[in-house]
């Protein structure tokens, strides 16, 4: 009796245990899992660098991965500044995956910087944990380094909006002398647990046949984003028709612009004409789908503080050249600074101070060229405007994701395709409107 008692508690204890181990690990799991969940409530997407630490000798080459967590967002474009210590590292290079067409790479060790710009010109989507490059960096002395994303835009197919970045997460590197092996105290014996050394038995990898199945190669249908060779700049001009009289009906004829009315100076306002306002992406010899657009101009004193509100009015395409005629009130004498926006164009100075020496002054502005590309109209190129773009590519122009279409359309010549985006991506090397 007293034996059955003995072997049932022995029973129960094994079984305690076995539950307690189970337990253990479980607990481990769902602790990740809300941990995860509690991430992606916050974030769309996540960076992180692998390794995330490390310790290197002083003049040592090292690699750091830059990954980008996206989850099921297919992300089309990537843009970041990566920053890392520059008194402690040297970005010796930055090796892009071809999973992505690089825009922009830009390295300098004096501002510790690399300014990345990638985009996914294919119909292939990329999801999940993305590589999107490899950094290699030179130790240059003692010390700790970081490596951190400081800015980013990461875009996804079929997100209206840029998506929310997690770039919490750093690496971070010490850069010392190799230490010498003294570290171990002589006086400490390890004698005292000598039951630990159970070596588990070999395990047999048995060889399992992988099977490659044969590579399939996407065929490049012609749905998505089209497959562009950002190299070569498209040769736009051989593209213009010789007679003016296939354009679509829809066009004004030309010769109706001298119809359009100019506004009547004011006697009591300072008047600016602009008689040569070119817009980059419009051809020579092309006429632009929209014959006349909105402005909007800036005044501001030389002390660069504005003087009322913007003004707006009204440019027109006149001769291969846009024109705009403004009363922008009257002016006390001084030194001005004119600025011009247009839609989808960064703001734009006219060069220099502008002297009003009478308040009703007439005033003409010289020549200045708009650089086309701000799809978003937020006075900034960057992917976000390529991604809108590609919103709008062809015959999804039509279609829900296009939220900005006449602005896609950078060369106005009524559709957005593959000159449009050569357009954007020439222009992306100037950031910021003026
Ligand atoms: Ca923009
Ligand atoms: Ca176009």
């Amino acid at each position: 009796m007293q034996n059955l008692i003995n072997s049932r508690k022995n029973i129960f204890t094994v079984l305690g245990i076995a539950l307690l181990l189970l337990a253990i690990p479980l607990t481990v799991w769902i602790s990740k899992q809300q941990q995860e969940t509690r991430s992606r409530a916050t974030f769309d997407v996540a960076f992180s660098f692998n390794p995330p630490t490390a310790t290197k000798a002083v003049d040592e080459n090292f690699d750091v991965q830059i990954m980008l967590q996206a989850g099921t967002f297919d992300i089309s474009a990537v843009d970041i500044t990566l920053s890392f210590t520059p008194q402690y590292l040297e970005l010796v290079s930055f090796t892009p995956t071809a999973t992505y067409t690089v825009i922009r790479k830009d390295i300098s060790n004096a501002s510790g910087t690399l300014v990345l710009t990638v985009v996914n010109l294919t119909a292939t989507p990329v999801t999940g944990d993305i590589l999107l490059g490899t950094a290699t960096f030179k130790t240059k002395s003692t010390g700790s380094a970081q490596v951190g994303i400081t800015n980013s835009i990461v875009t996804a197919s079929g997100a209206t909006n840029a998506l929310s970045v997690d770039v919490t997460q750093t690496g971070s590197y010490f850069i010392g002398t190799p230490s010498p092996t003294n570290t171990i105290p002589p006086t400490e014996t390890i004698t005292n647990t000598p039951t630990v050394t159970e070596i588990p038995p070999t395990i047999t990898l048995t060889p399992t046949a992988i099977t490659i199945p044969p590579t399939e190669i996407p065929s490049p249908t012609a749905t998505g984003v089209p497959g562009i060779t950002i190299t070569e700049t498209p040769t736009i001009t051989s593209t213009i028709p010789t007679t003016i009289t296939n354009t679509p009906t829809n066009t004004p004829s030309p010769t109706s612009l001298a119809l359009i009315a100019t506004p009547t100076p004011d006697p009591n306002s300072a008047q600016l004409t602009m008689n040569n306002l070119k817009l980059n992406g419009i051809s020579n010899g092309k006429i632009p789908k929209k014959l006349q657009q909105s402005l909007t101009l800036d005044v501001l004193d030389n002390q660069s503080n504005a003087v009322g509100a913007p003004r707006t009015g009204t440019i027109t395409f006149n001769s291969g050249t846009h024109t705009a005629f403004l009363n922008i009130g009257a002016l006390n004498p001084g030194n001005y600074i004119f600025k011009i926006k247009l839609d989808k164009y960064l703001r734009k100075q006219f060069p220099g101070f502008i002297e009003i020496t009478s308040s009703n002054q007439q005033v003409s502005l010289p020549e200045i060229t708009l650089i086309a590309g701000d799809v978003n109209n937020d006075n900034q190129l960057n992917i976000a405007d390529y991604h809108g773009l590609v919103s709008c590519f062809l015959e999804k122009a039509n279609g829900a994701s296009c939220v900005n279409k006449d602005n896609a359309d950078l060369n106005e010549d009524g559709v957005t395709d593959e000159f449009d985006i050569n357009i954007l991506i020439r222009n992306l090397a100037i950031r910021q409107g003026e």
